[in-house]
């Protein structure tokens, strides 16, 4: 099944915001072009669903994946966030709730990680015009106030969407007023989403050093060694039938898996190039968990280096936090999210503090680089990171 389209590089777009805010009802609507009728039922399964929903838009050029991340677990929306690599942030708020602590974190988990930033005000039809007022211009301080320091423009119908996919040169932070009603906003919303430029380029040619971060693990097929994985592919080329390595396992070892089907975009492939979010059916005899990654047949001597330790220049995020010896916190990087304690730290460092703090991963050994980024995020410790050195 030669698919040329492969070549070309998924886009994919986070949906963030808090429970109910509207990001399910958009993604649907924006993917299938209609509206989504949820009986309570359906809306009790899809809240207590702690995964990430994927939708489709096709565009001329890309593939453009929706990736609707559950705000009721701020670590779902932190872990996909850290692990599938979206171009863009769309950030989801009621329009009569206005800006949330909760949304206010994700914003920050954003700008942390370099994502560019959309602003979508759902529901406006039903919000009272003097909330709607204070709740927009609060969004506008927070946009143009130091943390994001862009220009931020509420999107009309009369705006030129097409040129708008400039909005990063431009300094621009585009804010869309959307309500399910109005068929028209939505399709300049989708105009918009259609005229993206990816932000990630794809290493089609970096065969040797293909990789594949394993970001979820579907229940193993009864009776089946088949177990079905989802992940990003940050480089190279994984194809149909070929064996690859998966690991680290719990003795820090590698071993060997075939590649029994490749899924992409709902569509069994024979290949995939890399910047792509895709599913992979591989045998495996070795329990999979998040955090590993599965690479190309390497010589023993060229496998990637497992490491307990690192180094990291960390600061601190958060008001409530000191940061100190010993302290033991989940630590998020790429697909890895892992209890880390603390075990060498500069001084005692409160919100505002640099320095080098020294992490032990507590359950296992993970394949980490240096320049690696890091998040510390639980409910007392906020930091964040560049990884210096590794051990
Ligand atoms: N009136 C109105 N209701 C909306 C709008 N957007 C979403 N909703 C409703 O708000 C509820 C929560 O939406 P949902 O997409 O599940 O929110 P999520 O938790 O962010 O995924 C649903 O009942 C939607 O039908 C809108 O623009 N106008
Ligand atoms: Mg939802």
């Amino acid at each position: 099944m030669e698919n040329e389209n492969l070549k070309n590089s998924q886009i994919r777009i986070a949906f963030i915001g808090i429970s109910n805010s509207g990001k399910t009802a958009l993604c649907s609507i924006l993917s299938s072009n209609k509206p989504l009728n949820k009986n309570k039922e359906e809306e009790e399964k899809q809240n207590s669903n702690s995964k990430i929903n994927e939708f489709i838009i096709k565009s001329k050029d890309n593939d453009i994946k929706l990736l609707d991340m559950n705000g009721k677990y701020g670590k779902v929306t932190l872990y996909g966030m850290c692990s599938l690599n979206p171009d863009y942030c769309v950030v989801v708020i009621s329009g009569n709730m206005g800006l949330t602590q909760t949304t206010k974190e994700f914003i920050e988990i954003s700008i942390i990680l370099e994502i560019p930033l959309i602003f979508i005000i759902t529901k406006y039809n039903i919000t009272p015009d003097f909330i709607l007022e204070e709740n927009i211009n609060d969004i506008q301080n927070l946009i143009s106030g130091d943390g994001i320091n862009k220009i931020p423009k509420i999107i009309n119908k009369d705006y030129d969407i097409v040129n708008l996919s400039n909005f990063i040169n431009d300094n621009i932070c585009p804010i869309f007023k959307i309500s399910m009603e109005d068929e028209s906003e939505i399709d300049i919303f989708k105009l918009f989403l259609q005229n993206l430029h990816p932000m990630q380029l794809s290493n089609n040619d970096d065969y040797d050093n293909t990789i594949y971060y394993i970001t979820n693990i579907f229940t193993k097929e009864e009776g089946k060694s088949n177990s079905i994985v989802n992940g990003f592919l940050n480089k190279g080329k994984i194809n149909k039938n070929s064996k690859m390595l998966l690991g680290p396992d719990s003795n820090a070892q590698f071993i060997e898996v075939n590649i029994k089907s490749i899924y992409f975009n709902d569509n069994p492939v024979d290949y995939i190039y890399s910047n792509n979010i895709c599913c992979l059916s591989i045998d495996s005899q070795i329990e999979i968990r998040k955090g590993m990654i599965i690479i190309n047949n390497v010589t023993k001597n060229n496998l990637p280096k497992i490491y307990n330790e690192f180094t990291a220049d960390i600061m601190v995020v958060d008001h409530n936090t000191i940061l100190k010896q010993n302290f033991i916190c989940v630590l998020y990087c790429r697909n890895i999210r892992q209890s880390c304690q603390i075990v060498e730290i500069e001084y005692n460092m409160k919100c505002g503090d640099r320095g080098k703090v020294k992490f032990r991963f507590l359950k296992y050994p993970e394949c980490i680089h240096i320049g690696d980024k890091i998040i510390v995020f639980e409910s007392k410790i906020r930091a964040v990171g560049l990884i210096t050195e590794v051990k």
